[in-house]
């Protein structure tokens, strides 16, 4: 991306949500001068954004957060064909679940012997949304033509895969995506490094 930077991008590596845009900058070429954060974030980011978290993509005009509309922006600002909003929110609520699940597993947070006023484990219930979700997901996307939707599953299943693996067969055209994906550029300038809770 040689090209004057249009904004500045904070990220850290290992977020899927921050992956999306790394890779939505590329394959849109949108370019961006990229800031690498530590994690956890430090104290003086919640000066950049109120939420405190990343990705957060700082241009001329405004500071854009969350990754929904850092996506919007750039959809907008490069021209891009409509994608469908309603499939990428739902990816993106679906990660922020998975982030809940996995962050209480390996912060060893688990139901206590007490009172459970809610009946359930929420990592568990978290969890069992898996399978339903991308059955639902699955007759949605299109591999071979990927936009925002397609390229916001591959970075969360990456991360998925890379994290934490579930034990979940994924519909075959969700398969097919993740190879395609792996042989775009956008995806190899991206992987995160390795990381394991243990
Ligand atoms: N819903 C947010 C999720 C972003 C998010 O969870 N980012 C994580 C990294 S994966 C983060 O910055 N966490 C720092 C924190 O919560 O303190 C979005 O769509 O942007």
């Amino acid at each position: 991306m040689s090209q004057e930077p249009k904004g500045t991008l904070y990220y850290v590596d290992g977020s899927p949500f921050a992956r999306l845009i790394r890779v939505l900058v590329r394959e849109w070429t949108y370019p961006t001068t990229e800031v690498k954060l530590p994690f956890p974030l430090p104290d003086d980011f919640f000066d950049l954004s109120p939420l405190g978290q990343v990705p957060v993509l700082r241009t001329k005009e405004k500071v854009l957060f969350p990754t929904a509309a850092i996506a919007s922006h750039l959809s907008e600002a490069t021209g891009q064909k409509p994608y469908d909003t309603q499939l990428l929110a739902a990816l993106l609520s679906w990660a922020d679940s998975l982030v809940a699940a996995f962050y209480q597993e390996w912060a060893g947070l688990v139901p206590v012997p007490k009172k459970n006023a809610l009946g359930f484990d929420p990592a568990t219930c978290n969890l069992e949304r898996v399978g339903p979700f991308l059955d639902w997901v699955a007759q949605r996307i299109d591999p071979k033509t990927p936009g925002a939707p397609e390229f916001a599953l591959g970075c969360i299943l990456n991360w998925v895969d890379s994290r934490r693996p579930i034990d979940c067969k994924h519909p075959e055209v969700i398969t097919e995506l993740i190879r395609r994906l792996g042989d775009r550029a956008s995806f190899q300038e991206t992987v995160p490094a390795p990381w394991s809770a243990d």
